[in-house]
């Protein structure tokens, strides 16, 4: 039985994870900071698998090393790592963007994923085995109007993933990116800050891809066989043809 470590475990593309995961007999370690969700998951997913959780925010390097060293030797081996906890704060010009919001993403998106690899890696390299799939976004891969620091975040955790897959090829372990365009989850809440309203309108018009659509293509990656690697892959909803080009009417 495999196990996994899913950050950002407790809504949207990391929580379908977890349940697609759970669905195929994966052992989970689910990461996030609200501890009723993470609660509710351990209850209704307890019956397909095996579920430890853990809360913490993965901005808090110290929180992070002590949450993974806590783990109770049952789901101490991490076979697959899902980096995918993290969010845009805010959707301004450089000019007016909030410094404040910039710190959250750059702590968050890249300094967070950089510090649960390193509390994971080790043990990794120690058994020459591993799976390592980073979430990064087509915002890494084309910048757009007002995304100046979210793209930025997304453009590391890119080039992060990248030499991470160079620097672990001598240790077995792979490493895969995956880079979603428009996913209709609570990311757009969080980055307009509760404002719902504004938030629905980016889902609206077309369809979005799903959570469950992003885990699919997350258990394909880390089931294929020993010797495929699939490094690098962009998905957008069919709506869309690069990071502002979307077709609403389809
Ligand atoms: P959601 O807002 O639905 O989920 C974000 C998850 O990240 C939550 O489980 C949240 O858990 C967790 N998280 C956020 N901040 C922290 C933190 N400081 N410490 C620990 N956990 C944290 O968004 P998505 O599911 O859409 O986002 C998941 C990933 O996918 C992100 O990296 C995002 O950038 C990326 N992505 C999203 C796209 C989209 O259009 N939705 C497109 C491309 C990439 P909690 O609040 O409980 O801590
Ligand atoms: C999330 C998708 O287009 O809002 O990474 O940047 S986008």
């Amino acid at each position: 039985m495999k196990t996994a470590l899913i950050t950002g475990a407790t809504s949207g593309i990391g929580k379908a994870t977890a349940e697609l995961f759970a669905e195929n007999g994966i052992r989970l370690v689910l990461c996030g900071r609200r501890v009723a969700r993470l609660e509710e998951l351990k209850n209704t997913l307890g019956s397909k698998t095996e579920v430890h959780t853990l809360r913490f925010d993965v901005a808090d390097r110290k929180a992070v090393f002590e949450a993974i060293n806590s783990l109770p030797s049952d789901f101490s081996q991490i076979d697959i790592l899902v980096n995918n906890a993290g969010n845009a704060h805010g959707l301004a010009t450089i000019q007016d963007g909030s410094i404040d919001d910039w710190e959250a993403m750059l702590d968050i998106n890249v300094k967070g994923l950089l510090y649960v690899s390193k509390a994971i890696i080790p043990q990794m390299i120690e058994r020459n085995d591993g799976f390592i799939v980073n979430i990064g976004s087509i915002a890494g891969k084309e910048v757009y109007t007002n995304g100046n620091v979210y793209c930025a975040s997304k453009s590391a955790v890119d080039a992060i993933n990248k030499s991470m897959r160079m620097d672990l090829n001598a240790y077995k372990i792979r490493v895969a990116g995956i880079h979603p365009g428009l996913v209709e989850t609570e990311f757009s809440d969080v980055r307009f800050k509760g404002d719902t309203d504004r938030a629905k309108t980016v889902y609206q018009g077309y369809k979005a891809l799903q959570g469950e659509d992003i885990a699919d293509i997350i258990h394909f990656v880390v089931t294929r066989p020993y010797h495929v690697n699939i490094e690098d892959l962009i998905v957008y909803p069919t709506a869309q043809a690069s990071a502002t080009l979307i077709n609403k009417n389809l």
